[in-house]
């Protein structure tokens, strides 16, 4: 047969690389990128190939199954779906909806279905008890693009094509690719920007990949972050280096936000940061000296103590240096299918309800997953029986993962949405697998949002579904159906008002997510109304994506408050800096305690996340989950290179190899998260050859940043010791 050639993106992480697809015999033989994609130029990582191997993978479920004690049947969907919802609607009958949690990984946002459809499955259980990736990520930028700008998904990215010059913190985008900034070839775009006299100053505690091509990396101190850039704020209030311009038309809280910022001294900052008082000094000059400025953090400083604190005092740097909404600065994206402004949009609510054992507030209707497990455990009135997750492995993912696994094994009923076996989806009663990435079609709903230039792509399948598969959205759907009829949520009402209802929920949920794009592409900010006339006709006419130009000023047009004006500070924020300040004169610049150190995480190129293990071509070599210690903090504990060590924290303790580095601050050690996957049950057989240990049995579901309840993942205490003779814990 001949070769065929399709296009595509990849929806693997955050760049939406475009993809060209040779096909033959009804398989991929070769997957490169597309040059002619307008964001992605024809960049692409090595993870790309996995698109193939994922598709390929014998050990991808492709029928339901059934758990009956530690045996798995295969079961027919039919038979699946009918008990799935019957389980589930006995527990909300029996003990409220709120009774039944979600829980939705990391690839919910990269299958648009996933996004469009997942309210069909939730709106029947009327369920509060939702928790996501979003609480061990990105949840403090959310809530500052909330409260500053009105809208959980208005955020602004660094202009890289035209800035001279970005500080950035906690980003590691050479291995990441970019996130919450969809940069597709970073490396290109920041040599660029080099070669066009501009700099690139890099904050983090470990020499990373992205620390090799920047032009001046500082070591820090684990969780130190918001000392340092409420210092870079103060400095450049002190010395009236602050230049809003236009944006002080349209700003309010500056004057107010000066005089809280006013005590965070650079000496403050460097006696807990590691970075002396005269660099901040001149980082602060520098940066509100430079003509096209971006400050931009990201996991490393939103997953730790102070993520919102640290995450508002980089919005308050761009808006007091004017490079807020400004070309080469911090900019807005518009997105043709629009969430901020399109119908449905959903800008965030904060604390309107709070979680039950420990009273963390609900953002945007989710409750940080750091609580799930109590919430589980935790005996009374409210107190969570079942569980559904889709696309994620939280037992790998959010912190204390073996108290979670306890908890799983107590729940009444669960479920999982997932193509695999893994060591969470092992606890669930029934895993429901939907298609495969290449057997549906794609559009990047949400990291258009992100990205730093405005185009639009539709990728159709690659392959036909295999006959009975079902798309994530249709299990939903067909849950929801099912659920609806069960829980008769329209019962009281009037008949026809029963009908119309009932019309309305069959309408919708039968609305593929190609019509809803449609809808909204022709009625968003490029379509009928504009010279690009964008629909998805369109957008199948061009498959290599459609471009749509750099970035555009938008403010205050594009705010979303009541205000139509930036909001700099609120009483959460006031008192946050207030509990920071007394943080601060309490907290020694030492490491921990009694030798303790800091633990951090890291991601590799070839790794995502938790699921990607599983691929030969992407573990190969040698392995990538070693503990990076300093080499002088090995010699201080008469400990080796390549030697096997427990790592201890308050939740538990892993014996992992251990390999010396440099390129790690003192007192800081390191370990991807993700692995782990010897646990008993997982059915990945690649991955379990290169199991590695999970990070988060580790991490402390206590530890979170106050505001958001975001998990602090990062800066850790943990103690490593020599491993004993005995190996206890084995999983
Ligand atoms: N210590 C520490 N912990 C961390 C992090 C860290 O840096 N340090 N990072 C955190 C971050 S940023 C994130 S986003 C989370 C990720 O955490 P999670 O989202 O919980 O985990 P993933 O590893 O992304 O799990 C993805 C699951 O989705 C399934 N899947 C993949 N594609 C699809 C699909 O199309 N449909 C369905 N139904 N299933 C699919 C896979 O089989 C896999 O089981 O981890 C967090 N945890
Ligand atoms: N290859 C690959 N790409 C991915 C992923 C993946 O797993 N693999 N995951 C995707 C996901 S879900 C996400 S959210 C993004 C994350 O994207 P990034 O945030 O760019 O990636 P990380 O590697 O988590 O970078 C965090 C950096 O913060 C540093 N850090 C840790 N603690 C601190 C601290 O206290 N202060 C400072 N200043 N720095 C600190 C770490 O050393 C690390 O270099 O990546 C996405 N892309
Ligand atoms: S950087 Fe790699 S994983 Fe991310 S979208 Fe591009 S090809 Fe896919
Ligand atoms: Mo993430």
């Amino acid at each position: 047969m001949d070769e065929q050639i399709q296009y595509g993106a990849c929806n693997l992480c955050e760049a939406i690389c475009g993809l060209e697809f040779r096909i033959r015999d009804g398989h991929v033989v070769s997957i490169r990128g597309d040059e002619r994609d307008p964001l992605s130029r024809g960049h692409i990582c090595p993870k790309a190939v996995a698109l193939q191997d994922l598709h390929e993978d014998p050990d991808r479920l492709r029928k339901p199954q059934k758990r009956v004690g530690d045996q798995w049947l295969e079961v027919s969907w039919d038979e699946a779906l009918d008990e799935v919802a019957d389980r589930l609607a006995e527990v909300a009958r029996q003990h409220g909806g709120s009774a039944v949690a979600g829980y939705l990984g990391n690839p919910s946002v990269h299958n648009w279905g996933i996004m469009t459809h997942s309210s069909a499955l939730f709106a029947p259980l009327k369920t509060r008890s939702r928790y996501s990736a979003t609480s061990v990520d990105q949840l403090p930028h959310q809530l500052v693009s909330y409260w500053l700008y009105g809208h959980q998904l208005l955020v602004n990215v660094p202009d890289i094509d035209r800035s001279q010059f970005i500080l950035m913190l906690g980003a590691n985008p050479m291995a990441s690719n970019g996130s919450l900034w969809t940069v597709p070839d970073f490396r290109k775009r920041l040599k660029a920007m080099q070669a066009r006299g501009g700099r690139l100053v890099l904050i983090d505690p470990r020499r990373t990949e992205t620390a090799e091509v920047a032009d001046v990396h500082h070591f820090i101190r684990p969780g130190a972050d918001a000392a340092l850039l409420l210092a870079l704020l103060q400095v450049i209030f002190e010395e009236r280096l602050a230049q809003p311009g236009r944006l002080a038309g349209f700003t309010d809280g500056l004057d107010e936000a000066a005089a809280l910022v006013a005590p965070f001294t650079p000496e403050r900052a460097a006696a807990v940061s590691g970075i002396d008082a005269e660099t901040i000094r001149s980082l602060a000059r520098e940066l509100a000296a430079a003509k096209a400025a971006a400050v931009y953090g990201r996991m490393g400083v939103s997953t730790q103590a102070h993520g919102t604190l640290c995450q508002w005092a980089i919005a308050m740097l761009n808006i007091v240096t004017g490079n807020l909404d400004r070309e080469g600065g911090m900019m807005f994206p518009h997105p043709a299918m629009d969430l901020i402004k399109g119908a449905g949009s959903r800008p965030g609510h904060y604390g309107a309800w709070k979680s039950r054992v420990r009273g963390l507030p609900e953002f945007g209707g989710e409750l940080p997953v750091a609580a799930l497990a109590e919430e589980i455990l935790t005996p009374g009135d409210g107190q969570l029986r079942a569980l559904i997750t889709i696309a994620g492995n939280p037992v790998l993912s959010t912190p204390n993962g073996r108290q979670l696994e306890t908890a799983l094994g107590r729940l009444d009923f669960m479920v999982s949405i997932d193509c695999y076996r893994n060591e969470t989806t092992r606890f669930a009663d029934f895993i429901l697998p939907p298609t495969g990435g290449l057997e549906h079609d794609h559009y990047d709903i949400i990291f258009h949002h992100f990205a730093m230039r405005n185009t639009a792509k539709y990728s159709p399948p690659l392959f036909a579904r295999p006959a009975g598969a079902l798309h994530d959205w249709e299990i939903f759907v067909a849950l929801g159906r099912r659920l609806r009829a069960r829980l008769q949520p329209h019962a009281r009402k009037p008949l026809m008002q029963r009908l119309a209802a009932k019309l309305k929920d069959e309408f919708m949920m039968r609305l593929p997510p190609h019509r809803m794009l449609d809808h909204a592409l022709r009625n968003g900010p490029y379509g009928k109304r504009s010279s690009h006339k964008l629909s998805l006709k369109k957008l199948r006419a061009v498959p290599e994506g459609i471009d749509l130009g750099p970035l555009q000023a938008e403010l205050p047009a594009r705010l979303c408050n009541k205000t139509r004006r930036i909001q700099c500070l609120n009483d959460e924020l006031r008192a946050e800096l207030r509990r920071y300040d007394t943080v601060l004169a309490t907290q020694q610049g030492e490491a921990p305690r009694d030798g303790e150190l800091w633990l951090i995480g890291r991601r590799h190129v070839r790794s995502n996340n938790s699921w990607m293990h599983n691929a030969q071509r992407l573990v190969k070599g040698k392995p990538r989950h070693q503990l990076f210690m300093h080499t002088q903090d090995l010699a201080v504990r008469n400990l080796r290179d390549g030697q096997i060590v427990r790592v201890v924290s308050r939740v538990g303790r892993i014996d992992v190899e251990v390999q010396a580095t440099e390129d790690i601050m003192r007192g800081v050690v390191s370990l991807p998260h993700g692995w782990g996957h010897a646990r008993p049950g997982v059915q990945q057989r690649i991955a379990r050859e290169h199991a590695g240990q999970s990070v988060n049995d580790l991490t402390d579901e206590r530890e979170l940043d106050l505001l958001s309840g975001n998990a602090a993942l990062n800066g850790v205490p943990v103690t490593v010791l020599a491993q004993p003779l005995e190996t206890p814990h084995a999983a």
